[in-house]
């Protein structure tokens, strides 16, 4: 019989599996450096409109930051235009001296801020942004992804490639090797398609896939060849869109035609999963921009139904809404084809976090991805995943606890087989599935 270990012993076991375990990221919003990045660095080469965020004045100006100081600094005393004429420089001098300095920073996205630059070595306590403004500026792009790499323990980051946005699509055709650093992986994002079908049947007719605005034979075929020529061009490893709380499958209506003849019938062949972030309801406030977006209750039926008919496809689901994640994770009960991921930006606070993942691993044992970053700056990698791991931690010590008192001996070589599994392991095994 394997010797058990106490729960002191269980709390440090699973601290040290987490802290050794690198992670794949299966979701973020970050680029290498062949997509250009609009942040001073070393060798100066500027682009303004690059896809490659990183830095200290990108931190502090990240988009649930923007939506913050808005509360602190209404628009009736800086107007939205005005703020969003700023550089970006001075947008983060403004958000660092009301939200950092004439306030302490005490919510989860400042918090994340002063996590990620603590793990950088870099000290702000004089409250001054100036030092580390320099420190970035010192960097070379490509060195520093692996610096935060090795300090954020994360061995693969999975992009979003939304090949309806120009910027990025001209990106690719102008450069074919431009995703081709072998740190990052490509996820074909494809929102137009059920958000806006007319609006991306013009675009793909435009661009050689003629598809109109009702879905015929010839259209179907046309939007399929359109997908499969971006799988192949990006090297997508899956799809994803992400959906309003309205969305709903069946609905009789052209969404319906879209799941079952175009992009389905595709994922399949490929063998590839789809994801559905569901929840998002965009622009609330346009003036706010990515700021501006918030959550609605979704409908986890639509997920059923989609799981239930298409036993073929393999789908990642995660949803927006706090309401939304019992059911959701009970339904992931009923479907291996369904894989249950992350705390998906506005559940993805302290408190939420702790209670989803314990609920999660109640229901699912170690069979659901607790997390993925959404980073969509570089260096966010380093908090997001310090202050998952720190929750993850805790749930599982736990658990592990609860099975050492039933009688079921813990092990430490165990341990780090399920921490595994959580980190990467459920993420690789189900594409690989
Ligand atoms: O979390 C975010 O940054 C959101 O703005 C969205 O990008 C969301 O994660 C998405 O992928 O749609
Ligand atoms: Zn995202």
């Amino acid at each position: 019989m394997p010797d058990t270990l106490t729960p002191t012993a269980i709390q440090a076991a699973v601290t040290r599996a987490l802290a050794d375990q690198s992670v794949v990221d299966m979701h973020t919003h970050l680029y290498p450096p062949s997509f250009g990045t609009p942040v001073p660095h070393a060798d100066g080469k500027i682009d303004p409109a690059g896809l490659m965020l990183w830095g200290v004045d990108e931190l502090v100006t990240y988009h649930y930051l923007i939506a913050e100081v808005f509360r602190v600094v209404p628009a009736t005393k800086l107007p939205y235009e005005q703020f969003w004429r700023m550089s970006k420089r001075e947008q983060a001098d403004h958000i660092w001296k009301h939200l950092f300095i004439e306030r302490s920073p005490i919510s989860e996205a400042c918090r994340g801020v002063l996590t990620t630059l603590k793990k950088l070595g870099l000290d702000v306590s004089d409250r001054s942004l100036e030092p580390a403004r320099k420190w970035f500026a010192q960097q070379d792009p490509s060195k520093y992804i692996d610096k935060v790499m090795e300090i954020a323990n994360v061995s693969s980051i999975t992009m979003t490639n939304p090949v309806f946005d120009d910027n990025e699509r001209n990106r690719w055709l102008a450069n074919p090797r431009v995703g081709d650093d072998p740190r990052f992986k490509a996820v074909l994002r494809i929102d137009p398609l059920l958000r806006d079908w007319p609006g991306a049947a013009r675009k793909m007719s435009e661009w050689g896939f003629a598809c109109s605005p009702t879905i015929d034979d010839k259209t179907a075929d046309n939007a399929r060849k359109f997908l499969r020529h971006w799988i192949d061009y990006q090297k997508a490893i899956y799809l994803a869109v992400s959906l309003p709380p309205e969305w709903r499958y069946p609905t009789g209506t052209i969404g319906d035609e879209v799941f079952e003849k175009v992009i389905l019938p595709v994922c399949a062949e490929r063998g590839l999963p789809f994801a559905m972030m569901i929840g998002s309801r965009l622009r609330v406030n346009p003036s706010l921009n990515d700021a501006g977006d918030m959550v609605g209750y979704s409908d986890v039926q639509s997920v059923v139904g989609l799981c239930r008919d298409f036993p073929q496809n393999k789908f990642f689901c995660t949803m927006l809404a706090r309401e939304n994640q019992h059911e959701l994770a009970v339904a992931t009960r009923k479907f291996g084809n369904l894989m249950l991921f992350g705390c998906w930006w506005f559940v993805n606070n302290p408190s939420l976090i702790d209670e989803i993942t314990r609920m999660r691993v109640e229901l699912l044992g170690t069979s659901f991805i607790p997390q993925h970053s959404d980073a969509r700056i570089l260096d966010q990698l380093i908090y997001k995943w310090d202050h998952s791991r720190e929750l993850i931690g805790l749930v599982l010590a736990e658990k592990y606890a609860d099975a050492a008192r039933a009688g079921w001996p813990v092990t430490e070589a165990e341990i780090r087989r399920d921490v595994k599994l959580f980190l990467q392991g459920n993420f690789q095994d189900f594409l690989a599935r």
